[in-house]
């Protein structure tokens, strides 16, 4: 996760409290709204650097002082922003520029972590948002009859990844999700001051604040998620259907229901996300992917740095500029062996100008390889808009941040690979099925997870779902869009929600989904950009130079304009739209329904 409010935002987490209303003032001008809006993107600005670059030291060094240090920076920041966006309601419906006008919009609802008024709740939910993460980050699980032996976030998803044993996997499965019932109570608090933060500020609660940025009324983006999850539900129905009847292959119908939910620690992933880790259980047993990258990156004795390497190489092919040798300087591209880091993949800009790093625990595999251009997406976009005001140094909207690095990791095709020699041959075109499996497995599979985490959080935080139902209602929804279960009964002693990063971090989730949506629809635009007439799966827009350049100047537009503009602009459609994902993998859901005719429909 990166950019600007989302630096801002999901490492220290912007909070507001209220000032003494200003209805009463006199009448301002909108010389005055302009100067307001000027100093506060000068103070913001600085103020959000300095919290940055403490919030890498405690990411990278997770210790009772750096908690302190990151918890206070984070308060100071953010109780600039919040008497800034609480002042800044002097200028509504004051006749002023447009740019003066989007920039107090992005100040009032760019806010993902409202604080309370009073100084003390303010603090005190500044120091459960950053305590949350850190206790995320150092979350280990230590097996009773372990012998003393502790097992990271990262040795059990090797486990899930990679064991088809299932008392192991559930072991695994369970073992992690010890972590985060010592944190719930903080949660029900954190909800309770954020949702009072943001009624204060005039926001029902805080997932109404969340739901407000899309340039759009926030009823209105609900309806839209909804459209587009509708529009792709019948694609992971489909996937569902035919990996579930394989599972039940694997390990029988008294491990997996033929009729029923798939248990959640068979999927190869601890959140059951994004399934290619299973992919050998379901591959289309008449065709082969021709290669096997994990294998090619592990026999070649890649390393983390060079995995980094052919990530630039990418967008630099596209004539984007090298990544600056800070960037090798400073980054963290290994799990440290002696002390507690926050491994989550994520991207920084410390200066708002080149300072650009990566935070992450690389393995050498394909996922991490994907990865690898995910987060660089994230710094290349960073760098595009460094020019413009700090209110618009971020992305047209959050899911446009999260898709450009996973646009790019699109085009890594089997013609890409040989291209760049880490193939000899590229497959026949019999391929293209197991090709598709195995990306729908990822990209399919994650749909209805990147839906639920926000559809439960926005319930929530409106107080439809209560402290008492955390964990039922985290599974009602978890049964109702992934068709899941967990490994055995859980209670609401557990707190199964918190063991994903994103909501311990307090990250919007929305974002994922939108970005997975609109990772095609770019491809798409670029593939045809580039005059591509074939199969969009077989499209890679490396070392295409004029692409490249359209893809720049929508990252250089940042947030300065609507996002419908932006995405105009890249794509000619002003609408998030589902048929490219849908056109992308026809030919697997063909196959896949096929198959299925003869499966027991989810
Ligand atoms: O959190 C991430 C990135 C960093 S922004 C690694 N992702 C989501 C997740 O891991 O849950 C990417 C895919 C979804
Ligand atoms: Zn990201």
């Amino acid at each position: 996760m990166q950019s600007k409010s989302l630096l801002a935002a999901w490492m220290f987490t912007a909070v507001i409290f209220l000032v003494t209303p200003l209805a009463a003032q006199t009448t301002p001008t909108a010389a005055e709204a302009e100067q307001f809006i000027n100093a506060a993107e000068k103070q913001l600005n600085d103020l959000s650097l300095k919290a940055g670059q403490i919030g890498w030291v405690y990411a990278n060094f997770i210790t009772f002082d750096t908690e302190n240090l990151s918890a206070a920076a984070s308060d100071e920041y953010t109780a600039a922003l919040t008497k800034l966006a609480t002042e800044s309601h002097r200028f509504d419906g004051l006749t002023v520029p447009y740019d003066v006008r989007r920039k107090i919009s992005l100040l009032q609802n760019g806010i993902v972590l409202p604080a309370p008024k009073d100084d003390a709740e303010r603090t005190e939910l500044t120091k459960i948002a950053v305590s949350m993460d850190g206790d995320y980050g150092r979350g280990k699980y230590c097996p009773a009859d372990g012998g003393g032996k502790c097992y990271s976030l990262g040795d059990l998803e090797k486990i899930m990844a990679e064991s088809r044993d299932p008392a192991e996997l559930k072991k695994a499965w369970l073992g992690w999700h010890t972590i985060s019932p010592p944190y719930r109570t903080k949660y029900a608090r954190f909800v309770e001051l954020s949702n009072k933060g943001a009624r204060e500020l005039g926001y029902k609660d805080t997932g109404d604040l969340w739901r407000s940025s899309y340039d759009m009324k926030p009823d209105e983006f609900a309806v839209e998620m909804e459209r587009l999850w509708q529009q792709v539900k019948p694609l992971y129905d489909a996937l569902y259907v035919y990996t579930r009847a394989q599972l039940v292959k694997k390990y029988g119908a008294s491990i997996v229901p033929p009729n029923g939910p798939i248990p959640a620690h068979l999927l190869g992933n601890m959140w059951s996300q994004e399934w290619s880790n299973i992919y050998p259980l379901v591959a289309p047993p008449s065709a082969s992917t021709g290669y096997d990258l994990t294998k090619i990156l592990q026999e070649r004795k890649t390393d983390a740095k060079q995995m980094v390497r052919y990530g630039e190489n990418f967008f630099v092919s596209l004539g984007m500029q090298k990544l600056p040798e800070t960037f090798w300087e400073r980054s963290l591209l290994l799990k440290p062996a002696d002390r507690d880091v926050i491994c989550h993949a994520s991207a920084w800009n410390l200066d708002a100008k080149q300072d650009i790093r990566i935070k992450m625990c690389i393995e050498i595999n394909a996922v991490d390889f994907s990865t690898i251009h995910h987060e660089l997406g994230h710094n290349y976009y960073s760098l595009a808009y460094a020019s413009q005001p700090y209110f618009y140094q971020d992305s047209a909207n959050d899911g446009f941040h999260e898709a450009i690095g996973d646009t790019i990791a699109l085009s890594v095709t089997p013609e890409y690979l040989k291209q760049i020699g880490l193939i000899q041959t590229v497959p026949p075109a019999e391929a293209d099925l197991a090709l598709l499996m195995d990306r729908a497995l990822d990209k399919v599979a994650f749909l209805p997870f990147g839906y639920l985490v926000d559809k439960w959080r926005w319930d929530v935080f409106s107080g439809k779902i209560k402290p008492a139902d955390y964990n039922k209602a985290w599974w009602d929804l978890r049964l109702k869009y992934q068709g899941i279960a967990p490994p055995e009964p859980r209670s609401e002693s557990d707190f199964d929600a918190g063991a994903k990063y994103h909501v311990a971090g307090n990250t919007p989730y929305a974002r994922y989904f939108l970005a997975t949506i609109l990772q095609y629809q770019f491809h798409r635009a670029l593939c045809r950009e580039a005059g591509f007439k074939g199969p969009l799966n077989r499209c890679s827009i490396y070392n295409n130079k004029a692409v490249g350049a359209k893809l720049q100047a929508m990252l250089a537009m940042g947030k300065s304009r609507p996002w419908p503009e932006a995405l105009k602009a890249l794509t000619g459609e002003d609408k998030m739209d589902a048929t490219a994902i849908i056109d992308y993998f026809a030919p697997l859901k063909k196959w896949l329904d096929e198959q299925n005719k003869a499966l027991p429909p989810r």
